[in-house]
């Protein structure tokens, strides 16, 4: 074990998000075994009692917190939130300056749940690429096009759960160009994830669908040029993470069920060390009419059987 390479892994948030990345976290722990975690939680102003809960949760499931404090200047050339913070959103933006020692990082949302082994997703090879994402249908709604520096035939990748070759990325001199580009496109939609479109369209390795399992992927087919049917299938009977992006987050009560995985969202809530109220608000969701999977709008080649239905023995949280 002490001789184990870490596994870098970098989540970012505010005190408003800090429950979900609890829970992200308390899902990795679940499926984690071998190497140690070393969590690099980028964050602008944290308390010290928060930064507090997250080490008190890496003591019990064995990985080391690192906090890493934003430091404002750095997101000058970003869009800020309407109080003058920096968005937790473009923090990922400057991991291979912040991290100037590391060479391979996980990063997560907060809004993910992991459902095998991280070790699995850290160690894809990436061939030499900047990074490695699963596409996402949400690269329909961005313009392209020379004055968008997106070309029309760029796979737009989601930016939520990647693998990062900092030093790919270093080389490219990719903080620098996002800081020139922001400053160019103003206010761009999904700024974060936008920008390392323009950057990396044609240089990142697509991750098997299963380690990026969107919100979208139960009630749509897959956008051409993506992935297969065979492939999406497969992914949704053996996902590795599962993000619940959009709207329709589970936690939210009147929002319906869109993911077909929502109900592993709410199991992990009720494991985390997380206060008993936001659980008792996740378990009335949980048990509410609109926690039923809204079924496909569209013809799918998949349905209610093809869902990981049991769970694998090892989900019983270890520490
Ligand atoms: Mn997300």
């Amino acid at each position: 074990m002490i001789n184990t390479p870490p596994i870098h892994l970098a989540l970012g948030t505010d005190e408003n998000y800090v429950d979900f990345a609890l829970i992200t976290l308390t899902s990795i722990a679940a499926f984690h075994s071998e190497a140690p975690i070393h969590l690099h939680l980028m964050h602008e102003n944290l308390s010290e009692q928060t930064i507090a809960r997250f080490g008190k949760l890496g003591n019990t499931c064995g990985f080391q917190v690192f906090p890493l404090k934003m430091p404002r200047e750095m997101f000058q050339a970003f869009p800020s939130l309407p109080d003058g913070r920096i968005s937790p959103l473009v923090y990922r933006l400057a991991l291979p300056v912040l991290l100037p020692d590391v060479e391979k990082i996980v990063y997560s949302d907060s809004d993910i749940i992991f459902l095998d082994d991280i070790a699995k997703l850290a160690s894809i090879d990436l061939h030499g690429h900047a990074l490695g994402a699963a596409p996402d249908r949400a690269g329909q709604r961005v313009p392209r096009g020379p004055e968008h520096d997106l070309p029309e035939e760029a796979v737009y990748f989601n930016d939520g759960l990647m693998v990062l070759d900092l030093n790919v990325m270093r080389k490219a001199n990719a903080f620098a160009r996002c800081q020139q580009l922001a400053k160019k496109h103003g206010k761009i939609g999904m700024i974060d994830q936008t920008l390392l479109n323009m950057l990396f369209w044609n240089n990142y390795e697509r991750l098997p669908q299963r380690w990026n399992l969107i919100n979208s992927i139960y009630r749509n087919l897959p956008l051409p040029g993506t992935y297969t049917i065979e492939e999406t299938r497969e992914a949704i009977q053996n996902p590795g993470a599962v993000h619940f992006t959009g709207h329709h987050k589970p936690w939210l009560f009147w929002k319906t069920t869109h993911h077909p995985y929502a109900d592993r969202f709410w199991h992990f809530a009720l494991e985390a060390p997380i206060s008993t109220w936001t659980k008792i608000k996740i378990w009335l969701k949980a048990h509410s009419p609109h926690s039923r999977l809204k079924p496909p709008k569209k013809d799918v080649p998949w349905g209610s059987t093809d869902l990981k239905c049991q769970w694998p023995e090892e989900h019983e949280i270890k520490c």
